[in-house]
């Protein structure tokens, strides 16, 4: 390697080092922020003392070895006396690690049983619906679907019953509430089936993999309100870092209004707007084959389900979208991604429809209006 080619390297890797410090990524499993995140976090670092500990022992002997026994101008080469069978050493050294593990085992243990054991009282129950690249959440008790944000009271646990879901598009609509996975003996997965994600939000709890034909649960909670990133952890294709979502934790009273406000039917627009344009077109062509808008019906009178795509009904009302790298409220993001969504995120599985730039829009207008 060229001394540049070597500096290159190094200031390469300085950078990525640093890029881990950037604040504001808000994903921090080292600053839990709930009793579930809290509980793995103080396993954590009685477990990393310890190997630090260890780390310390053998990697001081094997510098001290090293040192002391180097060859040295005077002292005759080649192979040094042999000394083996010391029963003293050899139990020691078998009986020491054995113990140490086992001290470590026992809090492993313990948490893992804590964070499995399913909380009392008053928990709320969503199922988490992870597609690619985007996840559902679904209320089944208050009727309300949302995308790529979940919004929870702080100070009470959540119960997340996660599976994974395909596509669905021209088959069955999308369950959406989270259903045993195909029957035996069904056929090889094809494109467009269920692929496995990981639930991470780090601040909240530890994470939890999402397998086709599995229904894996975790438990959340957070100590205040605020706003908790969360990331799929599990490569799952071509979007997989875009696979964002956020956890929104609500005083209790904000988060009833919030159910309140999204068990609601869509704002309708006011005839004769821009908005209003854009609902017509949404209505009248391929959007509704996809997305559900609660309260409005299609050509042929059937309300609208969803098959696939996210629930629209409140879209206006969640600050993210696409995974949650784009702003709801940006309208030029909106209408780039209406243009053409998989070159703003790779291999989106929502088509390019060739929109004209009048009936983008109208239909950045309808969305906008979605509150
Ligand atoms: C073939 C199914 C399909 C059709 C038809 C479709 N979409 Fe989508 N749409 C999707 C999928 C899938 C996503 C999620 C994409 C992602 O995040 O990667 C999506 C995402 C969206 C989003 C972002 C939602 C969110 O909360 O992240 C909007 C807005 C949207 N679509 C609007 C429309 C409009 C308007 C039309 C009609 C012109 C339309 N879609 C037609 C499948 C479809
Ligand atoms: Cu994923």
């Amino acid at each position: 390697m060229g001394k540049k080619t070597r500096l290159v390297t190094a200031l390469a890797g300085l950078a990525v080092l640093a890029s881990a410090c950037v604040s504001g990524a808000q994903q921090d499993a080292l600053n839990p922020q709930g009793p579930y995140a809290r509980k793995s976090y103080d396993l954590l670092v009685p477990v990393f003392w310890v190997a630090v500990g260890i780390f310390v022992i053998v990697e001081g002997l094997l510098i001290w070895f090293a040192i002391r026994y180097r060859r040295r101008r005077g002292r005759p080469a080649g192979v040094p006396p042999q000394i083996h069978g010391n029963n003293r050493l050899e139990i020691a050294w078998t009986i020491v690690p054995a113990l140490i593990l086992a001290g470590v085992a026992v809090p492993t243990v313990t948490t893992i049983f804590d964070l499995a054991r399913r909380p009392e009282g008053t928990v709320l129950e969503v199922n988490v619906l992870a597609h690619q690249w985007w996840w559902e959440f679904d209320y089944p008790k208050e009727g309300i679907v949302t995308a790529n944000e979940l919004h929870i009271p702080a100070g009470r646990p959540v119960v997340l019953t996660l599976c994974a879901v395909g596509l669905g598009y021209g088959q069955q609509p999308t369950p959406s509430s989270c259903q045993p996975g195909p029957p035996e003996g069904a056929p090889p997965a094809a494109v467009g089936d269920a692929v496995i994600h990981s639930f991470w939000v780090p601040e909240l709890a530890g994470t939890q993999d999402v397998i086709p034909g599995m229904t894996n649960t975790l438990v959340i909670q957070a100590d205040r309100p605020g706003r908790y990133w969360g990331q799929c952890k599990e490569f799952c294709g071509l979007s997989h870092a875009y696979m964002r979502f956020a956890v929104v934790a609500h005083e209790p009273a904000d988060y009833e209004a919030w159910v309140r406000g999204q068990q609601a039917d869509a704002a309708m627009p006011q005839p004769g707007t821009l908005a209003a344009q854009g609902m017509d077109l949404f209505l009248n062509g391929q959007c509704i084959a996809c997305h559900a808008i609660r309260g409005l019906e299609d050509p042929n009178g059937n309300p609208l389900a969803a098959n696939g795509g996210p629930d629209l009904t409140h879209f206006a009302s969640r600050e993210c979208f696409a995974g949650c790298w784009l702003r709801t409220d940006d309208a030029e993001a909106l209408a780039r991604w209406l243009d053409n969504p998989a070159s703003v995120k790779q291999g989106s599985w929502m088509p390019d429809y060739g929109l004209t730039p009048e009936e983008i829009r109208a239909l950045v207008a309808y969305l906008q209006s979605l509150t």
